[in-house]
């Protein structure tokens, strides 16, 4: 039988019942055994001491913020970022002649984890239209080949440039320069699939797209909710700061379909309590919510917090922080108080009695952050349910002070930073009129392709040329079998990467590899030995200075292999110094400085301990939106109804994995182990469906156009989620999410409410499954 693209080793499935708390000793204990499975234990040691250290290794796990220098610990790193970093120091290599055995055809029918444990790609390689493998070529050829597929393009908009969130500032500045000069502005980023939601809603209520709160905020807030994100797999570093808010006397209210560990106790592997204690109780309480419920339970407690008011007037709400900093009350208040209770109930499948307690602790606190992350930004409503939970925020003016805020708590490490940078397919003119300003050409003004538009383009035929700074874009996609249809028709796929991935076998007519450093390894120039700058989820800039020799001595930088290709398609004469930024990041840091609100004098300051931290608008009292207030606004509640004998199916990330890569077939916390094609589904969802556990299913995608979607051969595990809605692994279930289901106006996958119903696998003759 051939074999499936995503197919595990064949281990069996083994169930265990969900874990009730996250880290603690097993969590060190697992992030060596995988450490070690990659690279030496001084390699191991010499990276993770250095890992969010001042002066050290920026960890490229997740966004979160480091404690003010003097405050880390010496371990300041998470388990999931010890497996991260290893995966990248990994002694493991990839080498021509790898490539000369495995064709390119052989390469696309393995999985993902398969791909990337081979180990970091070692030399530029090209695969020639017609030819089914990959060969060495000079990087002198490399760019030669970019050089002349991008100067025969009909118009600079039939290119595409994606940069996934792993890229520093320097790298993506660098990119977004070469792009608008060759005159495009299609920088498709992870961005569009990850927090763009947020951004949207953000940038039109509060005028500006990023987070309201620093750690310190979350540290001394009364109440935090922690809506749709799994902090325990994907930030575990955000529990020493829940912890240390905990300790503060904080309360925190979960609100998920499925109950993670890592919202309901802490063991922190940092301290002596963590380890042989039971932890700290993380959620107070937890609101066991329907998928897509949350722009419903915001409206609900909205609702009656607007009610309290009545009751008690003046007590309830700020007064005065709605008539001085707000516009649009009246209007949200009317149509918030009409919203119908019933829809409510049935949208969150939660009680009455539970959302007049979260009114209740609401009420007891003086200042609230909110923190979220995919759960909310992936479905249909997302851009709504952030636009509610702003609404929710400015009530009692919990935005713009200490201890209260906005956290949409970011995925990449640097994805925020890429977007101060200019990766965005549509930034402000005023960005653009600081770059003619400086570099004297003037931008694209017409906005660029965002990951899925360009998708739609490339099917189409409208895009002949696609460069990837990092990431996995053909993986990390919606709709794999028509992205992968799509990608297949570009002349020219370049990708440049530390780790081999299925978009370099699915791929244009011709592709190349460009294998590059990656933030472990020593970055040397010609003026010297390098630093790149990243900045965090709370807005923070700062360095990271890798450390580790590069896994080969064939390697450029991404900045190296940017700035060459620019000069290699735009010639000297361009006026822009791109040799000069290859010798020195600091040049290129110069000119940021000049073109960034906030990165004045960058390169004195951000080597500072700490480095900079990027002042928030709204924190001074300053809307950047065309209101020149904060907003409130006006959201229609739809319930999402799932036909009779469907489901609504989330996909997301188990604990072992890095967005498309599975590092192994565990979810530890999940109780899962094993295999990655499991379907979690409550118990009487299964018994409803006559199915039972265990049983062999195939995940049909219901959507209404009259493609059928099917992700074969899943195991039903029996799991407490919330009464129809299902979830399983990410990224063996893209195939499943249909192209044109977007996010209403930010244009966004939405990864977390696909329509599906469970298929049983007839069996063979043989006994076997189908
Ligand atoms: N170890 C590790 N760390 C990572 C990553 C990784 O893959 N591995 N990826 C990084 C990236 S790019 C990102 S964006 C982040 C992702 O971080 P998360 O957003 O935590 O990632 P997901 O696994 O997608 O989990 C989504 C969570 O939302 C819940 N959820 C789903 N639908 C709903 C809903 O409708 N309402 C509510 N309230 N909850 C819902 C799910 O049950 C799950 O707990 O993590 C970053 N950090
Ligand atoms: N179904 C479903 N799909 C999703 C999501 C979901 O929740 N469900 N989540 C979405 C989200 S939030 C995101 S952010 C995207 C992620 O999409 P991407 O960011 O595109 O994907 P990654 O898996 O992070 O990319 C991994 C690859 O990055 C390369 N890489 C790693 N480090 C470096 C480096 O330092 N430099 C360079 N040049 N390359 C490097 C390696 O080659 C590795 O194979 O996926 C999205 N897709
Ligand atoms: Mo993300």
């Amino acid at each position: 039988m051939k074999k499936r693209p995503d197919e595990e080793p064949d281990e069996a499935l083994k169930v265990t019942e969900p874990k009730a708390w996250a880290a603690g000793v097993p969590a060190v204990a697992h992030a060596l055994e995988y450490s070690l499975q990659q690279t030496s234990a001084r390699r191991a040691g010499e990276t993770l001491l250095a890992m969010n250290q001042v002066d050290g290794i920026d960890c490229p796990g997740c966004a979160w913020a480091d404690p003010a220098p003097g405050r880390r610990h010496r371990n300041e790193y998470c388990e999931n970022g010890a497996k991260h970093i290893n995966d990248e120091a990994t002694t493991r290599r990839v080498t021509a002649d790898f490539f000369r055995e495995h064709p390119v055809s052989e390469l696309a029918g393995r999985s993902d984890a398969w791909l990337n444990q081979q180990g970091r790609l070692t030399e530029p390689m090209v695969k020639r239209p017609g030819s089914d493998f990959y060969e060495p070529i000079s990087w002198h050829d490399a760019f030669g080949l970019m050089a002349e597929e991008l100067t025969a393009l009909g118009s600079p908009d039939e290119a595409v440039f994606y940069t996934s969130g792993r890229a520093g500032n320097e790298a993506a500045f660098t990119l977004q320069l070469f792009a608008r000069a060759l005159g495009t502005n299609n920088l498709p980023d992870c961005s569009n699939m990850c927090h763009e939601s947020s951004g949207y809603a953000l940038h039109e209520t509060l005028g500006t797209g990023k987070g309201t709160v620093s750690l310190h905020d979350l540290h001394h807030a009364d109440l935090i909710f922690l809506v749709g994100q799994n902090p325990g797999s994907n930030h575990p570093r955000q529990l020493s700061a829940l912890e240390q808010a905990k300790r503060n006397g904080a309360r925190v209210i979960a609100v998920n379909p499925l109950p993670e560990a890592g919202l309901l106790r802490f063991r922190n592997p940092q301290t002596p309590r963590g380890v042989i204690g039971p932890g700290v109780q993380i959620a107070d309480r937890f609101l066991h919510i329907r998928s897509g419920g949350d722009l419903a339970l915001f409206q609900g407690v909205n609702r009656l917090l607007l009610e309290a008011e009545d009751a008690r007037p003046g007590e309830v709400l700020d007064r005065d922080f709605i008539r001085t900093d707000t516009a649009g009350f009246e209007e949200f208040a009317a149509h918030v108080r009409g919203v119908d209770w019933g829809d409510i109930l049935a949208s969150t499948g939660l009680t009455r009695e539970e959302i007049e307690q979260t009114r209740d602790e609401v009420l007891r606190s003086e200042r609230v952050v909110v923190c979220w992350a995919m759960g909310i930004t992936q479905h249909k409503h997302a851009v709504a349910t952030v636009r509610e939970i702003v609404n929710f925020l400015l009530l009692r003016g919990n935005v713009g002070r200490a201890g209260a805020g906005a956290c949409p708590v970011r995925g990449h490490s640097n994805v925020q930073g890429d977007r101060t940078m200019g990766i965005w397919e549509r930034m402000p003119e005023s960005f653009l009129d600081a770059l003619r300003r400086e570099f004297g050409f003037d931008p694209p003004r017409a906005h660029g392709l965002d990951s899925v538009n360009a998708i739609k383009a490339m099917r189409e035929g409208r895009v002949r040329f696609f460069l990837g700074l990092a990431g996995n874009f053909v993986r990390a996609a919606p709709d794999s079998a028509v992205t992968e249809q799509a990608v297949r028709r570009c002349r020219l796929t370049a990708h440049i990467s530390t780790k081999l991935n299925r978009s370099h076998t699915v791929c244009g007519e011709s592709a190349l590899i460009l294998p590059t450093l990656g933030r472990t390894e020593r970055d040397v120039q010609a003026s010297g030995e390098q630093f790149v700058t990243v900045e965090n989820s709370m807005s923070e800039v700062h360095t990271s200075r890798g450390r580790l020799r590069p896994a080969s001595p064939l390697l450029l930088s991404e900045v190296a292999i940017l700035s060459r290709l620019a000069r290699r398609t735009l010639g000297s004469g361009s006026g822009i110094p791109w040799e000069e930024f290859e010798a020195d990041y600091g040049a290129i840091r110069d000119r940021i400085a000049r073109i960034v609100p906030g990165l004045h004098d960058y390169n004195r300051r951000v080597t500072r301990p700490g480095g900079i931290q990027l002042t928030n608008p709204v924190n001074e009292g300053v809307y950047s939106n065309a209101a020149g207030r904060a907003l409130f606004t006006r959201n229609v509640c739809e319930v999402l109804r799932v036909p009779e004998g469907h489901l609504l199916l989330q996909t997301l990330r188990s604990h072992d994995q890095w967005n498309t890569v599975p590092y192994t077939s565990e979810d530890r916390y999940r109780g899962i182990s094993g295999s990655r094609r499991v379907v979690l589904v409550h118990p009487d969802d299964v018994a409803g469906l006559g199915l039972v556990a265990g049983q062999n299913v195939d995940l049909v995608g219901v959507w209404t156009d009259a493609v059928e979607r099917r992700a074969e051969d899943f195991r039903v595990v029996p799991y407490p989620t919330a009464r129809g809605c299902a979830a399983a692994y990410y990224p063996e279930t893209n195939v499943l999410a249909p192209l044109e289901s977007v996010a209403e106006k930010s244009n966004q996958p939405t990864y977390k409410a696909i329509v599906v119903r469970l298929e049983p696998r007839a069996s063979r003759p043989d006994g076997s499954r189908g």
